[in-house]
C-alpha cells in the first residue's frame, strides 16, 4: 500500500511533519505525523500502520546505523518522526487493539549518568514495537528488580559508559538472577564487551541497538 511505504520513508529519513525542513529533499512533503493520521482516516488499521509502516522504516535505520551509513543525529530525527506517527496510534495501544512485541526494561547502571546511548537503544526498541520502561540513569539493582516484579515476562537491559560503573553491572545481574535465574539480561555500552558479558553471567551483549532488537525478537518469537 503506497501510504505505508510513504510512512516508512518518513521514519527512515526523519521527516516529522509537513512543516519540518528536514530532510531538505523532502521539504514540503507530508511527514509521519500527517500520513499516519491520513492512513487511519482511510481505514488502515493501527496494527498495520505500526508493523508495515513505522517499524519497517525504523528497521532500515537500525541496519544503516550499524553499517555506519547514518549517524546519531539522523537516528534522532528518525525517532522523532516515529514518535510523531506513534502519537496517533497511542489510543489503539491503550485499548489493546495493537499488540506490542513485549516489554523491555532499560536503565543506565548505578553511578553512571550517561544516557544518550541508552536512549537510542530505547527509541529503536520502541520503534520496533516494544513497550520500553525506561528507568533512567544511576539505576540500582533494587529498581530493576521492582520493575521486573511489576512487569513479569519483560526483558531487561543495562547500559554503562564508564569502566568504573560497568563493574556495577555484575552486582545488578547477580541480584536479578537471584530473584529469577531464568531472567534474560542484556548488557551494552562503550566499555562493555562480549567477554565481560560472559564474565558477569549476563545473557546477551550487543555493541549497537540493532543487535538488541534482533535478539529480543528471537526471544519473544517476534
Ligand atoms: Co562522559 N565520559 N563523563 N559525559 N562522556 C565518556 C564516556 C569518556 C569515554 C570520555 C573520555 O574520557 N574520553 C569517559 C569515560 C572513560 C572511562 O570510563 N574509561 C567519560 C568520563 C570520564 C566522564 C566523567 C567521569 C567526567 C568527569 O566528570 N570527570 C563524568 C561521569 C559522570 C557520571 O556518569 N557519573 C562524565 C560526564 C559526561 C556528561 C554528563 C558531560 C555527558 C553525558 C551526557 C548524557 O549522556 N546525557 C558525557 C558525554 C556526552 C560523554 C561522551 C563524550 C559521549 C558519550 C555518548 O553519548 N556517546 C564520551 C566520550 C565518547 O564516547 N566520545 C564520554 C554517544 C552514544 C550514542 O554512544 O553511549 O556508546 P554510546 O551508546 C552506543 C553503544 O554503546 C550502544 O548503543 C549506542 C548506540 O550505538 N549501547 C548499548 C549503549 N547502551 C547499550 C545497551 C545495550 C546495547 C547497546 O543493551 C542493553
Amino acid at each position: 500500500m503506497e501510504i505505508l511505504k510513504q510512512i516508512a520513508e518518513c521514519v527512515e529519513f526523519g521527516k516529522i511533519n509537513e512543516k519540518s525542513p528536514y530532510p531538505p529533499n523532502m521539504k514540503g512533503r507530508l511527514g509521519a505525523d500527517e500520513l499516519v493520521k491520513q492512513a487511519l482516516e482511510e481505514g488502515v488499521d493501527a496494527d498495520t500502520i505500526l508493523k508495515k509502516g513505522l517499524i519497517v522504516g525504523m528497521e532500515i535505520v537500525g541496519v544503516k546505523f550499524r553499517e555506519n551509513k547514518v549517524f546519531v543525529p539522523q537516528v534522532l530525527m528518525s525517532a522523532k518522526a516515529m514518535t510523531a506517527g506513534m502519537t496517533h496510534l497511542r489510543p489503539y495501544f491503550n485499548s489493546g487493539e495493537v499488540q506490542r512485541k513485549g516489554k523491555f526494561i532499560l536503565g543506565t547502571v548505578e553511578g553512571d549518568l550517561h544516557d544518550i546511548g541508552k536512549n537510542l537503544v530505547g527509541m529503536m526498541l520502541e520503534g520496533n514495537g516494544y513497550e520500553v520502561i525506561d528507568l533512567g540513569t544511576d539505576v540500582k539493582s533494587g529498581q530493576f528488580i521492582e520493575a521486573l516484579e511489576a512487569n513479569p515476562g519483560s526483558l531487561v537491559g543495562l547500559s554503562a559508559l564508564l569502566t568504573t560503573t560497568m563493574r556495577n553491572m555484575e552486582k545488578i545481574v547477580a541480584e536479578i538472577k537471584k530473584m529469577n535465574p531464568e531472567q534474560k539480561v542484556f548488557v551494552g555500552g562503550a566499555p562493555v564487551s562480549q567477554e565481560y558479558c560472559d564474565k558477569i553471567n549476563a545473557d546477551f551483549y550487543s555493541p549497537d541497538p540493532q543487535g538488541v532488537i534482533e535478539r529480543a525478537n528471537m526471544l519473544m518469537g517476534a
